[in-house]
């Protein structure tokens, strides 16, 4: 090997093993609610060498980057064989983005990708891009991926060439290696994303959070998470969505929400994260929040906590599409610990850790948007009001 070539190349897998190895620790201070972590969990730097690089001197001599990989988002995640695998999305610098498994031990650190990407099988009609997978493991005894997937908008006039229409691309495994593909959803709504399959069966069906759309970007009337059933999964059509978490005005979901991974059984009643979608001067924000629905009736929500629960802060607040919170991927382990993944800013992923109990007593306890600002101060003064009498009591003994 030319002395180049081989410097080059040891540099490059010294500089992933170190990221790869790299131990994570969680960050000072916090809100008592989860920790952040100092490091993100996957970025593009977690991507093998031998993705993005033809490794043979005769044929790439300079060893240049062939493949490159623009980021690492928006995560499914499941616990295997008492490991924690993250169904990434991966993007690659040509915009289109796929899917791969990253596996770690302790769900902090130390995820490493599996050595090849997912081989999605296609439909008939086929995807254009296909992006952030929830994966539930379903009572039935698979493990589905459903993501969204994108195609050219038909309708689209000549010289639109960004015109799309969302779907939800159906795909199960017992793996997460091997990928049965299924039809994609049918639903009354032109467009779908972030659609989620609850795990469990629902008087005998399926049971799926939907979140329909009139365009690509705009939600238009459909604003809102809702809920639908479907008989199967190998045929999935819902013939009625019930809004159940609608848009609101001047709230973190202002402009549009949708559900986060599939929801966390506890009990007190299911646990989800979502996101929700609010316009500022310098574009979207979109940050995550939780709420809990009834464990009999999943589509009714019992509490709904005000406020976001994770926003962008420090480097997240900047990426590809800054100012972004995402979350498609939380893991709840037997031994009560939660861990929330979430991408910032389109770009990179992060874990949140808490566990489930602390997640109920955050959704049970904190007061719910009263929607304007007379109520927010009041609700406000009355917590102040008790505290400042604690502190007298306190500072009389
Ligand atoms: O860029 C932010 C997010 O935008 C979309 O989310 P939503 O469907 O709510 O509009 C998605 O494309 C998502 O992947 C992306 O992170």
């Amino acid at each position: 090997m030319g002395e180049y070539f081989d410097r080059r190349l040891s540099e490059l897998f010294n500089d992933y093993t170190t990221i790869v190895e790299r131990r994570n620790e969680p960050q000072k201070g916090g809100n008592g609610i989860y920790e952040r972590f100092i490091y993100p969990v996957l970025t593009r730097e977690h991507i093998p060498v031998f993705w993005k690089y033809d490794l043979d001197e005769k044929t790439n001599p300079m060893l240049m980057e062939r493949q490159g990989v623009n980021c690492v988002l928006n995560s499914g995640a499941i616990e295997l064989n008492g490991k924690i695998h993250l169904v990434a999305r991966v993007e690659g610098n040509d915009r289109k983005s796929f899917f791969a498994v990253a596996q770690s031990d302790n769900g902090i650190d130390q995820f490493k990708f599996w050595d090849y990407p997912i081989v999605m099988p296609e439909t008939d009609d086929p995807d254009v891009n296909v992006y952030d997978m929830r994966v539930t493991k379903h009572e039935d005894g698979w493990l589905y991926g459903l993501f969204c997937t994108e195609r050219k908008d038909p309708e689209a006039p000549a010289g639109d060439t960004s015109s799309a229409v969302a779907a939800c691309g159906i795909a199960r495994t017992k793996d997460l290696e091997t990928w049965e593909r299924l039809p994609d959803l049918k639903t009354r709504s032109p467009q779908q994303r972030n659609v989620v399959l609850h795990p469990e069966f629902v008087n005998g069906k399926y049971g799926l959070y939907t979140r329909p759309q009139d365009g690509f970007i705009e939600t238009g009337k459909g604003g809102g998470i809702a809920w639908g059933l479907t008989d199967s999964m190998e045929n999935a059509c819902i013939d009625e969505e019930i809004l159940m978490d609608c848009k609101e005005y001047h709230t973190i979901k202002e402009v549009k929400n949708g559900q986060g991974p599939a929801p966390i059984k506890t009990k007190k009643g299911w646990l989800h994260f979502a996101h929700g979608v609010r316009n500022t001067a310098a574009g979207l924000r979109y940050v995550v929040y939780a709420f809990l629905s009834d464990l009999e009736h999943p589509e009714v929500v019992t509490h709904r906590p005000g406020g976001f629960l994770i926003a962008p802060e420090g480097e997240e607040r900047i990426g590809d599409v800054s100012n972004v919170i995402f979350c498609n991927g939380a893991v709840a382990r037997e031994s009560g610990e939660l861990l929330i993944y979430y991408a910032s800013s389109d770009t990179r992923m992060h874990v949140a850790r808490t566990t489930v109990d602390k997640m109920l007593d955050y959704v049970l306890n904190t007061p719910e948007d009263p929607l304007k600002s007379y109520d927010c101060v009041q609700i406000r003064r009355k917590m102040i009001e008790k505290n400042l009498e604690l502190i007298k009591t306190k500072v009389k003994l």
